[in-house]
């Protein structure tokens, strides 16, 4: 009873295990895998759609996990959109958050898998969908996080040789913050003028901390700084933008999930730039949502990354595409970290820059043969 098949039939969800080409540090620990959760979603007129959520080390980034994101979607999320029509997007939210409260990351899965199996059969690139492709390509930044500093610049200087990056971010916070900064002072002065420098403490300094070391590595060359506080320290991220004003950036990350942590963020003048996740805003909508109190706020926008494959980066991709000029390039590396991908065409990376992709949907082709390699449920591993 939904015009054209547009009825919602199936909705089916499961997590693989990839490993990553090395292990990945970070504040709060460090990976040597990811575990996205993949979402299969199938119209009534056959048309199929896929969407991702991942997210890092368990429940160690905020509070969703590969296990609560799979538990979400399959006894709540799923339930609440079947014999739905597809077609309303909003109204699919809508009726998501009825049936469930928060669970940002499992809601955005279901909506990239819903926005991708619609654009499909419309035979349109998802981005046509979400207002409209204004970037072909985005600079794409590449994270060291080997926790070693020889490793980190021979991996650097392997991606400006091969083009490939020329934006490097250093994933800081586990140490002590002396040993941090003279860490990443090294890197800056074996990188010396050939690369952009960005840091991400993940919310593990309090404000004292960052007062006195953010300077050090503005010093040191860093010219955007991600995170450095909690994410409800609000005051301290404020006091810090306006202490480095015109010397370096202050992005929110993990402070900044819904449109109304955008609004207190901008209100108070407490950050520069919003680094985006499709994930912790719960979906390719309410990302556009963020972006367009970035917009109005004249806070400039980032395009993040939970490391997911090449089905959320390009879900990703497509979104980010439609923004405004204000941003400072991408993070989409995901696919480049992990020892292998789920899709049959990733995204090329030329000049330094992600290419942005086209459709049908997102325009990358999932292999169902390596959806079955990596699925948790047929290897029978143990959760991180
Ligand atoms: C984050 O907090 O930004 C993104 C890149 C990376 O290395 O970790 C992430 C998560
Ligand atoms: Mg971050």
């Amino acid at each position: 009873n939904h015009p054209g098949g547009f009825t919602i039939e199936r909705i089916e969800a499961r997590i693989l295990d990839i490993p990553t080409i090395r292990p990945h540090k970070l504040s709060f620990g460090a990976i040597s895998r990811q575990s996205p959760v993949i979402v299969q979603l199938w119209l009534a007129d056959g048309a199929c759609g896929f969407g991702e959520a991942a997210t890092i080390g368990g429940p160690s980034w905020n509070e969703e996990s590969p296990e609560s994101i799979h538990h979400a979607i399959t006894q709540y999320l799923a339930p609440a959109l079947r014999g739905q029509g597809a077609g309303g997007f909003e109204a699919a939210l809508a009726r998501m958050d009825k049936a469930c409260k928060g669970n940002a990351f499992a809601k955005s899965a279901v909506e990239m898998a819903l926005v991708d199996a619609v654009s499909r059969t419309l035979s349109l690139p998802a981005w046509q969908l979400l207002g409209g492709k204004v970037h072909a390509s985005l600079p794409l930044a590449w994270t060291l996080a080997s926790g070693n500093v020889e490793r980190d610049l021979e991996e650097a200087q392997l991606r400006l040789e091969q083009r490939r990056h020329h934006i490097f971010k250093m994933k800081i916070g586990a140490n002590a913050p002396a040993d941090d900064v003279a860490h990443v002072t090294q890197i800056a002065r074996g990188l010396a003028g050939r690369a952009t420098l960005t840091v991400d403490v993940n919310q593990a300094w309090d404000g004292n901390t960052a007062r006195r070391y953010l300077p050090q590595l503005v010093e040191a060359g860093v010219t955007l700084i991600e995170q450095p506080v909690a994410h409800w320290n609000v005051e301290a991220l404020k006091g810090l933008t306006a202490m480095l004003g015109r010397d370096a950036l202050i992005m929110a990350d993990e402070t900044v999930c819904t449109p109304q942590d955008a609004m207190a963020l901008a209100r108070g003048q407490a950050c520069h730039v919003f680094s985006l996740k499709v994930a912790k805003h719960g979906g390719l909508l309410r990302t556009r949502k963020v972006a367009a109190v970035a917009e109005a706020a004249d806070i400039g926008w980032y395009g993040g990354t939970m490391l997911e494959t090449s089905l959320g980066s390009a879900a990703s991709a497509h979104v980010f595409s439609t923004l405004g000029h204000q941003h400072h390039g991408c993070e989409l590396f995901g696919p480049q970290l992990l020892v292998d991908d789920i899709v049959e065409n990733q995204m090329p990376i030329t000049d330094f820059a992600l290419q942005l992709p086209d459709g049908p949907g997102f325009g990358v082709e999932v292999s169902l043969a390596q959806l079955d390699r990596f699925d948790r449920a047929r290897a029978g591993q143990a959760p991180v």
